[in-house]
């Protein structure tokens, strides 16, 4: 294996550790043996990717959103933002989760004290402007009402989206987010979406299982389409 690949994937493997360890005890709590111990990685590998905790929270705060797969284009822009909610859904899911998605977020939530000098605004700003930009197209090809004003909009769904999930955590571990994050668009959509578009959304909560799939399945093909076209892996 190339050295440039192999440094790429130990970089990885100690920031899936790092942010496992945030999810289970916060940052505060977070120790660099912590992270050493889970990653299985030497004290030399992890210094060489990241000179502290607060950097190695900062990069599991900005890979967040990156973090999340691609959901296949759909004809309707409306259902591929529903689809993208129901897939964070699924992988903030304890047992299916993804640890990057899942420290990240708790790293973004958790208050923290403002001597930590994290800067939680990174993955919130990408949220905000992946969810804009979506809906921006949504817009373009009429799927929304003309009076609705796309960059409030996102920053409603966003902060809407944030507070099931944080409901959702504190009174059933997650388990019901699927259904209030289902339910959140069931009630949004109706006062942003034009009625043709509006009766053609499915908005059952286990499109999330279906959509992890295709999402996985469409990340594989374009890897092995990568190598195909470089020799190379990324
Ligand atoms: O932007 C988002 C979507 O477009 C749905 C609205 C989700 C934003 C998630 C924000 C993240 C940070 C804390 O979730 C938290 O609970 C996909």
């Amino acid at each position: 294996m190339a050295r440039q690949e192999r440094a790429i994937r130990t970089r990885r493997a100690i920031l899936v550790a790092a942010a496992a360890v945030f999810d289970e005890v916060g940052y505060e709590a977070a120790t660099i043996a912590d992270v050493l111990k889970k990653s299985g990685m030497t004290k030399g590998a992890l210094y060489f990717h990241f000179t502290s905790k607060e950097e190695l929270a900062q990069a599991v705060l900005a890979e967040q959103v990156t973090s999340l797969p691609r959901v296949p284009d759909r004809e309707l822009k409306l259902q591929q933002s529903l689809d993208e909610a129901l897939l964070l859904a699924y992988l903030l899911k304890q047992d299916t989760g993804d640890p990057i998605i899942q420290g990240g977020v708790r790293l973004t939530v958790d208050q923290g004290s403002p001597r930590d000098h994290l800067n939680r605004r990174v993955p919130m700003q990408a949220w905000q402007d992946h969810t804009e930009s979506l809906f921006e197209q949504a817009k373009v090809r009429g799927e929304i009402l003309p009076h609705a004003d796309v960059a409030p909009l996102a920053k409603l769904f966003v902060g809407a989206f944030t507070g099931v999930q944080v409901l959702s955590r504190i009174m059933t571990g997650r388990a019901d987010l699927a259904e209030r994050v289902a339910d959140l668009y069931r009630h949004l959509m109706p006062s942003i979406a034009v009625p043709g578009v509006l009766v053609r959304l499915d908005f059952s909560p286990q499109r999330g299982t279906q959509v992890y799939e295709e999402a996985v399945k469409l990340r594989d093909a374009e890897a092995a389409a990568t190598v195909e076209r470089t020799g190379r892996s990324r």
